[in-house]
């Protein structure tokens, strides 16, 4: 994934002990800090993990943004704007968090912006409708929480803090966005037409940002030993669905999967398979908007250099008042 050797997972040749005293930490769910000694892999698995999720905050910002200046109302234009100005915060705080495993801000994002970073695939899918911002909000956030309160307990103690702010702003995004739903789906034939469009349109890449089915998931035995993730991608994909699936017919809408349908026995919903093709290849890079979302990241970029320029002249004039 990364150049350099950043983030490729591979274990050192560290001694046995130590291996055998930091599991036992992590198994007394104890944290680790950035102080302790930890393995190499851990390190670069965290950083893998926690760089790609701090850049699916920072890209995360760009399908919603296409809708501030066609919001429907001044208060709608304020929430939605609020609301992504959380999302740059939560890049904002796990890139720092990230930094504290020895690698820069400016590394970090050298991978992204010469695309050797992965960020999560669902934002590569364009938003074309005001009820694809409810859609976003109620499903995007809602699988984001998901998978992100139970990283509140993630073993890294940096990673795990961060979470929980994370957390508290996105469940408010995600009650933004079933509340757009609900004003949609309770409106006219055409404004709920247009809402079960953008749930057609969003549900299965929803399923899809839980990563790959558990067993082509090539971290997550490693990562669930090391208390990195606390559930598989399967079992946060399956809680997802049946928490929304109430909520969808609640809104009187309809799920896009035919085969979906209640397991007595289970008492979980049973569901379609997912497209896992067209999940590769949008992490591959060809999906709807890959390539848009990272001109749009390289442009930002160029055009805020004046910005770091001046905060670095700022700074140096302020070191040489100081000697
Ligand atoms: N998109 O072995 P696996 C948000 C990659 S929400 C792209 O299962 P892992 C937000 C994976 O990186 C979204 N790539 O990996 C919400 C790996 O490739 P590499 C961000 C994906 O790490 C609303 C390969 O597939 N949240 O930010 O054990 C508004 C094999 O996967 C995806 C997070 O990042 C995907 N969907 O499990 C604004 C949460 N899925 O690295 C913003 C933290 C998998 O070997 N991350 N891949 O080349 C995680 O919990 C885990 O990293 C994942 C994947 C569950 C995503």
């Amino acid at each position: 994934m990364y150049s350099q050797g950043l983030t490729d997972a591979k274990g050192g040749d560290e001694p046995a002990e130590l291996l055998a005293e930091f599991q036992a930490k992590i198994d007394r769910e104890e944290k680790i800090e950035p102080r302790d000694w930890m393995p190499e892999a851990y390190r670069k698995t965290l950083i893998r993990q926690m760089s790609q999720h701090a850049h699916s905050e920072i890209v995360g910002q760009l399908p919603e943004g296409n809708w501030v200046t066609r919001a429907p109302s001044l208060k709608r234009k304020m929430i939605l704007l609020a609301k992504i100005q959380d999302e740059a915060g939560h890049g904002l705080y796990i890139y720092s968090a990230t930094e504290t495993l020895g690698v820069t801000r400016d590394q970090l994002n050298d991978e992204l912006l010469t695309g050797k970073a992965k960020y999560s695939s669902i934002f590569n899918y364009p938003t074309l409708s005001w009820a694809d911002i409810g859609a976003v909000g109620w499903l995007v956030d809602g699988a984001a929480i998901m998978n992100q309160v139970p990283l509140c307990r993630t073993s890294y103690g940096p990673y795990s803090r961060s979470m929980i702010r994370i957390c508290k702003e996105e469940s408010f995004h995600q009650r933004q966005g079933y509340e757009i739903m609900t004003v949609l789906a309770r409106g006219s034939k055409e404004q709920k037409d247009m809402a079960q469009r953008a749930l057609n349109r969003f549900w299965w890449p929803s399923l899809m940002m839980f990563g790959p089915s558990d067993k082509d998931s090539k971290h997550s035995e490693q990562s669930m030993k090391w208390k990195i993730k606390r559930f598989t991608n399967d079992e946060l994909r399956q809680k997802f669905i049946d928490a929304t699936v109430p909520q969808a017919e609640h809104l009187g809408l309809t799920v896009p999967d035919p085969e979906l349908k209640w397991n007595e026995q289970t008492g979980h919903y049973d569901h379609g398979e997912i497209d896992w093709n067209e999940f590769v290849n949008v992490i591959k890079g060809n999906g709807p908007c890959n390539k848009e979302r990272m001109q749009a990241r390289i442009k930002a970029h160029e055009e805020g250099a004046w910005v770091r320029e001046a905060a670095q002249q700022y700074h140096a004039n302020k070191k040489s008042e100081a000697a």
